[in-house]
């Protein structure tokens, strides 16, 4: 019997849903069955606006030909192959292109499966490449507050969403935070804040705390995306930088939300003017299509364990999956798709016309805060007393009702289209944010 695609199973109860009201859910299900270019379909027939690229991943929209066509390709040629001790030309060439697309101390790509195994990926190189050096004693990692680095015992340990890590015990030991960077007196800023750069000095305190040279590595998202768009003040990125270069400290920057064209270039380490010493990247790898992530490495870094026995294995870590050369079709083709159609170009290119619209909604009900840069958005609303995360839940229900996919965390609308969006979309996304804010308890 053909699989039926398209209408929803009597049984909902055996898929334990990630990061969902799950009861809520299976009783008001809200199933997406196909999609093309900025818009789902749902399971009752209707049309949904993207305001979201997914999960922040579908950078080139839906059902895009080259990335369709190439998976569909790949899968009959080679479907999988042997990730350890053997090699596809496929995995070479996607690292070829992504080494190429990369800021320039950029040389070296190791994959893994997603945006956690990219962060896990990146702590571990760290400590090993401090250890390869002859500084075993750079264990200590060092994330903020609010940020968000994956599910994975590594990137909730450094990871700074209280929701995320309270229930999951100790994690990992000698880990540091920083403060997160959300201040009031930045509210309804246009780009970048202009106060709170001083909050990176905060790292020369932590550092002092436990002594420079016990520090492996700092790891911040560049642009905060989930916990709802925390844009890093002006000039804090570079005191962070500054900061880890003096101690000899190794910064990340995880690019899995900013690579690949939300801000209007590549990765937002080139669109800020600062770069780490790793990126993780994952999402608009792919498009969001296969699952695919990726850690960037400096020449340093990466030339740090090509020493001893050349028969010995220099990096004991790797997943079943790394490179796999449908993911590495698709990850070609998404590439090409970016480029073809300029679309990091027309992310900054409407980013000015997308910054009016968000900053339009200033003054409806509850909205306490507008913040923006490149693709990415976000509206901040003020949470019922006693009720948090409840009113942006409903905004959330009640544009999907209206047609237009949103993103809420806590009491806060996320939103990160795909680069393909018109004006005539964002006008839509806006016209029903407006409609929905208006109605909103
Ligand atoms: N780092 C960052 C910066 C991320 O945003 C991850 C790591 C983990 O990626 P994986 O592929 O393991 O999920 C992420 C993922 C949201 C949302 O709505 C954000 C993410 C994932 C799902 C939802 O904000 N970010």
């Amino acid at each position: 019997m053909a699989l039926d695609r398209t209408s929803v199973p009597n049984d909902l109860s055996a898929f334990w849903m990630p990061f969902t009201a799950n009861r809520q859910f299976k009783q008001e299900p809200r199933m997406l069955v196909s999609a093309k270019d900025m818009r789902y379909r749902t399971a009752d027939g209707r049309e949904v606006l993207d305001g979201t690229a997914g999960l922040w991943c579908c950078n080139a929209g839906h059902a895009r030909p080259k990335i369709v066509q190439a998976i569909q390709e790949q899968v009959g040629v080679l479907d999988y192959a042997p990730a350890f001790q053997m090699g596809h030309p496929l995995a070479f060439e996607l690292a070829n292109r992504v080494r190429d697309l990369a800021p320039e101390p950029f040389e070296h790509v190791f994959f893994a499966n997603s945006g956690s195994e990219a962060v896990d990926t990146a702590l571990k190189i760290a400590l090993a490449y401090h250890r390869a050096k002859g500084h075993g004693e750079r264990t200590r990692l060092i994330g903020r507050e609010r940020g968000y680095h994956g599910v994975g015992f590594g990137g909730i340990s450094v990871g700074g969403i209280v929701n995320n890590r309270k229930v999951f015990g100790s994690m990992l030991t000698g880990v540091d935070h920083l403060p997160h960077t959300h201040l009031a007196e930045n509210a309804f800023t246009r780009g970048q804040p202009e106060h709170g750069a001083n909050l990176a000095d905060e790292l020369e305190r932590i550092v002092a705390l436990h002594g420079p040279e016990t520090v492996a590595a700092v790891i911040v998202e560049p642009m905060a995306g989930s916990t709802g768009v925390l844009l890093p003040p002006k000039g804090y990125l570079e005191r962070l930088r500054e900061i880890t270069a003096k101690h000899g400290i190794l910064l990340i920057f995880d690019e899995v939300i900013t690579g690949f064209g939300r801000l209007g270039s590549a990765f937002a380490a080139e669109h800020f003017g600062v770069m780490p010493d790793m990126i993780t990247c994952a999402k608009g790898l792919t498009n969001g299509v296969i699952p695919m992530g990726a850690v960037l490495a400096t020449a340093d870094i990466h030339d740090a364990f090509m020493t001893g026995l050349e028969h010995m294995i220099e990096l004991f870590h790797g997943y079943t999956y790394s490179g796999n050369p449908v993911a590495s079709a698709a990850g070609i083709a998404t590439l090409e798709t970016y480029k073809e159609e300029g679309l990091f170009e027309r992310a900054a290119e409407l980013a000015p016309y997308w910054e009016d619209a968000i900053h339009s909604l200033k003054g409806l009900p509850h909205v306490i805060d507008i913040r923006n840069m490149g693709l990415i958005g976000a509206i901040e609303l003020e949470p019922i007393a006693g009720q948090p995360t409840k009113r942006a839940f409903q905004a959330f229900l009640d544009a999907y009702e209206k047609g237009c996919m949103i993103r809420t965390t806590g009491d806060i609308i996320a939103l990160s289209p795909p680069l393909i969006i018109e004006k005539s979309h964002i006008d839509e996304l806006f016209g029903t944010l407006s409609d929905v804010l208006k109605a909103l308890d």
